[in-house]
């Protein structure tokens, strides 16, 4: 199962990590330590050194709470970062990002993957992303990062955000996206409560029926914080690779984390048990 990245390829047969580099300032896991160029180069160096296939590069805070950001800010944060690591890295690059203007801006810097916590639902973006010609990560979220967590409300959790990313892979095909360019992404900690985050864990094989390869983030949010008696980031490590082991269990290819040599090993784990079914 390959699937193509621009001028690289992913081997989905096995669970690929991708590693995540926070371009922003207030980023709340890793303190804004890396927000300077050479630092944000060592730290994918890094994660590439520890098993990471893709270095997924963001520079809009999308936690809870959070406010928008400028789009020449995000800008400012994430192409000089994806610039330098295209030249100096071989790794696939991908811009966390919901901004026409910063998946053209990408492309051209060097990315090879668009992850969209909006799904390509903002104003011409289905259009910048066909243009690309580069793969889509489209994901759920319930509300807007500001103020999602209110109060989160769905009929039925698992059928409710199927049904949105069925419809946005739809939304895709109309645009020229096709099936083999899209990744799908139940979207952990985007406008759910921490039940409606384990009923999607709970059911994620279900998402296979889509048929495109399914990407999950929940390293260190709050979905592992509030099993573990709200322990700080720190704390959330062992918690989060077990719900990386769980999902890559339930289908999910491609892990967005933190914490890479932790979540590989346990991912190597997984996979020579899966090659035994
Ligand atoms: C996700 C993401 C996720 C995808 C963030 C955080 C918040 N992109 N970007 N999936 N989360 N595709 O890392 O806590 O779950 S930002």
């Amino acid at each position: 199962m390959t699937f193509i990245c621009g001028d690289r390829s992913l081997d989905l047969s096995v669970p690929q990590v991708m590693g995540i580099l926070n371009a922003t300032p207030d980023s709340f896991s890793d303190g804004g330590k890396f927000n300077s160029l050479d630092r944000a180069l060592n730290h994918a160096s890094n994660m590439i050194a520890q098993g990471a296939s893709i270095i997924d590069v963001g520079g809009e805070s999308t936690r809870p709470g959070a406010t928008p950001v400028s789009l020449q800010e995000e800008l400012d944060r994430v192409i000089p970062v994806i610039e330098k690591i295209r030249s100096q890295l071989d790794v696939c690059i991908s811009v966390d990002s919901s901004s026409p203007e910063v998946f053209l801006a990408a492309k051209k810097a060097g990315a090879h993957l668009l992850n969209d916590v909006r799904a390509l639902t903002r104003k011409g973006a289905l259009q910048a992303a066909q243009q690309t010609g580069l793969p889509v990560c489209l994901m759920h979220m319930q509300g807007e990062p500001k103020t999602m967590q209110h109060k989160p409300s769905y009929q039925q959790v698992v059928d409710d955000v199927m049904g949105f990313l069925q419809e946005r892979i739809a939304a895709c095909r109309e645009a020229g996206i096709g099936n083999h360019q899209i990744l799908i992404d139940p979207g952990f900690g985007f406008g759910k409560t921490l039940e409606n985050n384990y009923a999607l864990l709970a059911r994620l094989e279900r998402f296979e029926a889509l048929q495109v390869p399914m990407l999950v983030g929940l390293s260190r949010k709050s979905m592992i914080a509030g099993v573990l008696n709200n322990a700080c980031v720190d704390d959330r490590v062992n918690g989060s690779v077990a719900g990386a082991v769980i999902a890559a269990m339930k289908g999910a290819k491609i892990l967005r984390v933190h914490d890479v040599k932790e979540t590989c090993d346990a991912l190597k784990v997984v996979q020579a048990t899966m090659a035994q079914l």
